[in-house]
């Protein structure tokens, strides 16, 4: 962003009330529109026939990023699930890597093209590879925290998942060992409302994801998922806390899947559509654009600015992407099993 942006007088004090600096609220937006411009572009190319499948984050930018912005980058391990494109951008994938992971290249960082897309995994980020079985990495978190106790690294673990995955026994497994060992572990929930075609009510018998942690001990809190500055001021704490010894959290963001499940879906069967339109009016990149500009952080043009940046990289990013080579078929076993010197 350029030097001489202009600015309101109020605007000091109110990044003050943020807790966030002026830099931290310009790379939250940043790094949501570059998720949602990505994922634009991906959902293209897949109707283009570029792409083989897409799931996206629409509507969950501002959880994901909110959560991520609270972690120590390069030092706390993230365990994320299949939709955290914003986690991945903040913790430092570039544009052009989301490309290569979408297009199954062989120099994606995160598999080389061998899992589906957006299944990540970056040793140098601290970002764990994943099973397409949802919530199986609850419990590599757990034994990463497990680990970090007992060798007194002062580290923390973020793992993520749906609310329907928060069914499945690993989640509770997961909570329960956490709270009895105590492990520096925070459980973040993005509540979108749905699991593919089932709706939170079919999901499970209580009307939130947080209340489950009290059967285990775990402290728990709830966040505006669409308000990237709340669930940064949420997390953040939490994040403090785990690694002062305070052990795991909960943290259930209610945000909202605003795109189909994956570019295999149509919504139309399932979802009501009055309930769609009422959520995107409540669309996390709008709701953050008119607060910082209402609030007077950012100026109009500042904002434009960064939507213009976004676009060049992403369009960049596409056109280069499909231009780099494919994974060789000799290549199919390396980075599968480890080499024996
Ligand atoms: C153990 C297991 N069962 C079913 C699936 C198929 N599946 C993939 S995503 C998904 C929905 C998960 O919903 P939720 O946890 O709410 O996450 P969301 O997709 O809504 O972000 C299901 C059932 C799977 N991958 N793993
Ligand atoms: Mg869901």
């Amino acid at each position: 962003m350029t030097a001489t942006r202009t600015r309101r007088t109020r605007s000091r004090e109110t990044i003050e009330d943020y807790l966030l600096s002026e830099q931290q609220l310009e790379d939250m937006y940043y790094h949501m529109l570059l998720a949602r411009r990505l994922n634009e572009r991906m959902l293209a190319l897949n109707r283009q026939g570029r792409a083989p499948f897409v799931i996206a984050g629409a509507g969950q930018e501002a959880a994901q990023v909110g959560a991520a912005m609270a972690l120590k980058k390069g030092e706390d391990y993230v365990a994320p699930y299949y939709r955290d494109l914003g986690v991945n951008l903040v913790l430092g994938m570039t544009a052009r890597e989301a490309m290569l992971n979408l297009l199954g290249k062989r120099d994606d960082p995160n598999s080389h093209g061998k899992q589906m897309p957006s299944h990540w995994g970056n040793v140098s980020r601290r970002i764990v590879t994943q099973s397409s079985v949802v919530t199986t990495q609850f419990l590599h978190a757990t034994g990463i925290g497990l680990a970090a106790k007992l060798r007194k690294d002062p580290i923390v673990v973020l793992t993520s998942c749906g609310e329907g995955s928060t069914s499945k026994g690993d989640f509770h497994e997961a909570l329960n060992f956490s709270a009895i060992h105590k492990l520096p572990v925070i459980f973040f929930v993005e509540n979108n409302g749905y699991a593919i075609t089932e709706s939170n009510e079919k999901e499970m018998p209580v009307p939130n994801v947080a209340d489950r942690a009290r059967g285990y001990g775990i402290q728990s809190a709830m966040v505006d998922g669409m308000d990237c500055i709340a669930v940064y001021q949420t997390v953040r704490p939490a994040v403090d806390q785990a690694r002062r010894g305070g052990g795991p959290f909960l943290i259930e963001a209610k945000c909202y899947r605003l795109w189909p499940h994956s570019s295999d879906d149509d919504d139309s069967r399932y979802r009501p559509k009055k309930e769609l339109e009422e959520w995107i009016k409540k669309d996390p990149l709008t709701l953050f654009r008119s607060r910082v500009e209402d609030d007077g952080i950012f100026p109009r043009e500042d904002l434009d600015e960064i939507e213009k940046r976004v676009e060049e990289e992403v369009r960049d990013a596409a056109q280069w992407a499909m231009m780099q080579p494919d994974p060789l078929p000799e290549d199919a076993l390396t980075y599968v099993y480890r080499e024996l010197s």
